[in-house]
Parts: C-alpha cells; structure tokens; sequence
C-alpha cells in the first residue's frame, strides 16, 4: 500500500483496521480520482489514544517552541501552494484563480496569525489576589466540511495547536486529498507524534465515533445544522466542551442612501463565489422599494457576468446539486420572479447549477428561509429601515451580513441592530484576526484570531 493511502496516526502512515473505501470525484468532469479509507471507530479510537499519549508533552511545550511549529507548518504548506490548490481544484471543482488566492492563501495567512498569536497570547494574566492561568482544554475531536477543505482544517487546527491541544480531524468525505495534503505538511514541518492525527471516514461512522468519543475533550464541528444538533446533544450530555459553525442566510441590506451598482455587483459576485458554497455568503440582497427594479436590471447584469463554467465551479456533488435545483425549483413553485438562471443544468457534464437570481421574493419564502448553498441570490423588497431590520433578522440564522449606506455612522448603526455575528460594512475587507461564528442558529463559539484561540483554553485560577 502506498503510505498516503492509510490514515496518519501517531506521526505514521497507517493502514486502516478496515478494507472499506470512499471514492473520490471530481464534480467538473464526474470521474474517480482517487479512493481513500473510510474509517471506523477502531481507527477513530487509535487516532483519540494517539492524541491523548501525546497531550501532557505538547501542552507542557512553552509557547514560543509551539508557535515555531505552526510557523514551519505554515511554511510547508506555502510551500506546496500550487499542489495543494490543484487539489482543491480537483475534488472541489473551485476555479484556478479562487482555489489559489482563497482556498490556500486564506489558510496560510491564518496559520501566520497562530504562529504570532501563540507566542504572543497572555496565557497567564494577574486579577486581584489571584493569577489565572489559561490551560489547553485537552484532545479535540474536529469535524470538518468540504466547502472550503484547506481553510476549515486550519480555523480548527492551528488554533487547537497554538492553545496547546492536540488533535483529531476527521475531514469531509467529498474532500478528503487536501487533508492529506495538510498531514503531510504537518509531518514535514515537524509536529511532535500524536499531536495531530487526521482519520479520513464517513460522517455517520468515523464523525460520529470521533464526536461520542470519550477520549475526546472538545469537538469542534463546522457542517450541516442537522448534524450539529446532534453533535451538541451528544456533547452535552457527556458534559464536553462543543464548538458548532452551522449554516446561514445573511442578509446584504442595502439602505437607499448607498452607492446601488457598486452594492449589487459585490453582493452577487459575493454569492457567485464557490458558488455559492459558504455559509456567511449574503444570499437576501434587501433593497428599498423605490430603487427596487433598478436592483433587478443591476442583479441581471451583474449575473451575466458569471456563466457557469470557468467563472462559476460545479456544486461539490451530485447530491448538492440536487439540493440546490429543488430549491431553485422551489422558488418558482413558491412564486418568485426568476430573473436569471434556473434549476435546468447549464452544462452537460458536471455537477453545474445556473446562477440564479430571484425578484418579488417574500421574506417567508423557503428560498429567503433556508440555506440552499449555491449559486441563488434573492432580491426582497423593504418599505423603510425597521422594515428592513425585521426581514434581516427574521431567519433562524444569524452568521454574517452586509451593510451599504452612503454614510458609514448610518451603516454601522444598521449594523448594530442586526442579529448576526459578522457584518461587513460598504463591503468590508477579510481580516483573520477577526472573530467569525454565529449568533441564533448559526452556532456556538467563534473561530479566528485571540477569540479562536480562547475556545481551545479552560481556565485554572490561583488564590494568593
Ligand atoms: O453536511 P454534513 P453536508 C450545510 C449546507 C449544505 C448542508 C449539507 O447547507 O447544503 O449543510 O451538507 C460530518 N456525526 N453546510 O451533507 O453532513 C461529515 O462527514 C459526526 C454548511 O455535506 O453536516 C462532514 O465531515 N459527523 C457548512 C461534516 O460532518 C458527521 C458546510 C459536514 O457534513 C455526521 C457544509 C454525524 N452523524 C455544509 N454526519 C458550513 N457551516 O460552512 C456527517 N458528519
């Protein structure tokens, strides 16, 4: 067997306990590229084990030594740049450009921020008559999805390792060649065995052996909302610390003193990213009644731009892809005006969804309600700014969201009424410092930067 075909536990490659196999496709041209173990609890419980021998030594490291191995980790996968985004390319089908300078420049600017942070982190702080020491919460079961396969590995993964964790990722199974690429950048930068250990496998078996795991100090799960409700369950009922990133439907609230074309053009642009496939894209774009139509015509340009194809990738699988067509479907059966798009496939081969634009979407509308995770944008209509506020805030979600307004003082008082955890302001700019997570349904917890970190700490405090 070659080495890269097992699981890596305990700083090796090793052959998993079972002879079953996942296959892996490429979305764009429907082939199998590659086949890799699926994992089962036996495995899970060797990578747990592993995490756990190795956890006394790597917490005990002072921080600066750890910060120098996620700075050497953060290096090795600089170094195999173009490698890694081909592969994203391949089991994703995200196009050249956006694989490159967001799926693999993200991480690697995030992995930079962990090496800084963990050296420069006050694990020790002085309160009163007290000195109040901030300790690794201990081995973290982390449980990823496959929209953006190299950045949601690193959002758990360098942070867990800066706090003094140890870890076991279980990645998603449409995506699971980008995690092996990260393992063999973390063995190549020199993590100590046990530190990190990734076990590729299907969700309901090795996911859900990892989350019930009693080895298992902390699970961090990014997916579905479905399967974070049971993972929240699961772990609190074992009394175990639990960080949940579960889906969105941000609003993009336009107020009618914002520049329209500009707030349009990045609105769509915003969605037709990944196609559609992350969970902060501002799905409802909120215009103004008496600028609505000139909404509509700017979308419908804005859209033409984006043919599906090079610019715009294929859903991650043939599953998603009819997710989003029944939802497309829906939309129209639910009476919204299609303005571009459509549930019919663009292209013959692929996993390809036309991006879409409605207009007249009614704010309990299953499109304006549900995350569809595709390349679907929805036009609604506001009568005036409280208006405005009630249909952004009225999802079960609440992860990010946008805010246009001539005036910045306008858009962040907009802003502060809004029930959501992130909010970019006349377009923002990506700060990975910054904390991201959600508020209501969109989950528990934070991931990025000092707030990111501090999910993977428990306090001890000291009485003097
Ligand atoms: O997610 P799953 P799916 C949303 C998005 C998408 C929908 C379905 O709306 O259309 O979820 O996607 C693992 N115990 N998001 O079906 O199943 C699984 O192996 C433990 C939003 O792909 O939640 C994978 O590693 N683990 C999102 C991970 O969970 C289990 C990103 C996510 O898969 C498990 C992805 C179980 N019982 C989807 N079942 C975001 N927030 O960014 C599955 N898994």
């Amino acid at each position: 067997m070659n080495a890269h075909d097992g699981m890596y536990i305990d700083g090796r490659w090793t052959p998993a306990s079972g002879g079953d196999t996942i296959a892996v496709v490429n979305p764009a041209d429907e082939q199998v590229i590659a086949h890799v173990p699926a994992g089962t609890a036996e495995d899970v419980d060797a990578a747990v084990r592993a995490a756990r021998a190795a956890l006394p030594g790597w917490a005990a490291t002072p921080p600066a030594g750890r910060a120098a191995l996620i700075a050497a980790l953060r290096d090795r996968l600089a170094a195999r740049k173009d490698e890694i985004a081909a592969t994203v390319t391949a089991e994703l089908g995200a196009p050249e450009q956006f694989a490159q300078q967001v799926h693999v420049g993200l991480p690697i600017a995030v992995a930079g921020s962990y090496a800084e942070l963990a050296a420069a982190y006050g694990f020790e702080e002085r309160i009163g008559n007290s000195t109040v020491f901030h300790e690794p919460v201990g081995v973290v079961g982390a449980i990823t999805p496959w929209n953006y396969p190299l950045h949601q590995i690193v959002a758990k993964v360098a942070p867990a390792l800066a706090a003094g964790c140890t870890v076991v990722l279980k990645p998603a199974e449409d995506t699971p060649l980008t995690a092996r690429l990260f393992a063999e950048a973390v063995h190549e930068a020199g993590l100590p065995a046990g530190v990190f250990n990734l076990v590729t496998g299907l969700g309901p078996v090795a996911g859900q052996a990892l989350a019930a795991h009693e080895g298992v100090d902390l699970v961090s799960f990014t997916g579905s909302t479905a399967v974070g409700r049971q993972i929240g369950a699961t772990a609190g009922a074992a009394v175990k610390r639990v960080a949940l990133e579960l889906g969105g439907k941000s609003a993009n609230v336009i107020l009618p003193s914002a520049d329209l074309a500009k707030a349009v053009a990045v609105g769509i642009a915003n969605v037709m990213n990944n196609s559609g496939q992350t969970c902060s894209a501002w799905t409802r774009m909120l215009v103004h009644a008496d600028r609505y139509e000139e909404a509509v015509e700017l979308a419908r340009a804005a859209v033409a731009k984006y043919p599906a194809g090079d610019r715009v990738g294929p859903l991650v699988s043939a599953k998603q892809r009819e997710r989003v067509r029944g939802y497309i479907a829906k939309g129209v059966e639910e009476g919204a005006r299609l303005v571009a798009g459509g549930a019919e496939a663009p292209l013959e081969q692929g996993y390809y969804v036309a991006p879409t634009v409605f207009a007249d979407v009614d704010p309990g509308m299953t499109i304006a309600q549900e995350e569809i995770f595709g390349p679907v944008v929805s036009l609604i209509r506001y009568e005036d700014e409280d208006d405005a506020l009630r249909i952004a805030n009225g999802t079960v979600y609440g992860l990010a969201g946008a805010v246009w307004a001539g005036d910045e003082a306008e858009a962040v008082a907009f802003a502060r009424r809004m029930d959501t955890g992130q909010v970019d302001i006349n377009g923002g700019r990506f700060n990975p410092l910054a904390p991201f997570g959600g508020y209501k349904q969109s989950g528990v917890g934070r991931e990025l930067g000092p707030h990111g970190l501090s999910e993977y700490l428990q306090t001890k405090s000291l009485q003097f």
